[in-house]
């Protein structure tokens, strides 16, 4: 039986590209019955049945996303711009700590360089573990290292409206343009009109095209839970084992060596004080409710 992956899911039916093919699938009830959606990314096996291809199986997911809705992400490109709008360093890092937390690579993405400095941006994240690049489409500089990102990678690109990913898109593949919406015209929809995401080949890897993806399911159901949290944090990770008390929140307990580091200027500020903010977001929610 033909194997492949979701290309894009539209009204009911899911395109599934099997190697040099594209198959128009529908759903197996059973599906339905369990309450799966099978989504963009997800690696599916189709069987032939009367009057059509169905989806017979669905492969375990690494992780699956709601909002928007695709499956089996390696790296989330968050875009950023210096200014207009201005970034806000706790949205930014809710978005790299969800990555983190679904096992996804964050990646930061700074545009806008040319219209204020990207200086303060860049030493938010000088001390965290995470990557940053830095855009200039005056000379592409930057446009290389998201290309290598890409390479053997499902990738998505995320961030407010206006800070420049349609640029930047356009930017790495002009032929993207020309591409979204193909299965759409087929249906005879109008170009514009679609909100799906769409899975296209570039680089030698995946990116998915998700219009309107300002910021992932931060809703309930993407809560990190408290004990979680400090693992979405990587820069963390080497001083929990030095704290005093197992179980330390890292918020004011004696003897934590998170908040030696902070003072000591090894782990950032801007980090940090996300990193408690989250924590006193998710402190009092129940279990059940994240759930
Ligand atoms: N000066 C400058 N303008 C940019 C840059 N990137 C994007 N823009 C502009 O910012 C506006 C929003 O960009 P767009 O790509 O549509 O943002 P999107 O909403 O994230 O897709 C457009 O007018 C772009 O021309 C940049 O690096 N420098
Ligand atoms: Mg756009
Ligand atoms: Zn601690």
């Amino acid at each position: 039986m033909p194997e492949g992956y979701i290309k894009k899911g539209i009204g009911g039916f899911y395109y599934v590209q099997c190697g040099e093919q594209l198959l128009e699938c529908k759903a197996k009830g059973i599906f339905r019955k369990r309450r799966i959606t099978p989504v963009a990314g997800d690696r599916v096996v189709v069987s032939a049945e009367q009057g059509g291809n169905v989806i017979e199986e669905i492969k375990p997911r690494r992780n699956v996303f709601v909002r928007p809705p695709i499956a089996n992400l390696d790296v989330l490109f968050i875009v950023a711009s210096t200014t207009q709008p201005v970034p806000s360093t706790l949205v930014l890092d809710k978005l790299t700590a969800i990555a983190v937390d679904k096992e996804v690579r964050p990646v930061l993405v700074f545009t806008k360089g040319d219209l204020a400095s990207t200086e303060k941006l860049l030493a938010a994240y000088e001390k965290s573990t995470l990557t940053t690049i830095v855009i200039d489409h005056a000379t592409g500089k930057g446009l290389d290292e998201i290309k290598e990102l890409i390479r053997g990678n499902l990738c998505a690109f995320c961030g407010n409206s206006g800070v420049g990913k349609s640029t930047l898109l356009n930017a790495l593949m002009p032929e993207l343009a020309q591409q979204t919406g193909d299965i759409s015209q087929k249906l005879g929809r109008g170009r514009h009109t679609t909100r799906e995401v769409e899975i296209f080949e570039a680089f030698g890897g995946y990116v998915a095209d998700t219009p309107g993806f300002a910021s992932l399911d931060t809703e309930k159901a993407c809560y990190i839970p408290k004990e979680n949290l400090q693992y979405a944090f990587p820069e963390f990770e080497p001083y929990i084992p030095s704290c005093k008390f197992t179980g330390c929140a890292h918020r004011s307990e004696k003897g934590c060596a998170v908040l030696a580091a902070l003072e000591a200027g090894e782990i950032s500020q801007t980090r940090y004080d996300s990193y408690a903010t989250m924590y006193d977001e998710v402190k009092n929610i129940k279990d059940w409710e994240l759930h």
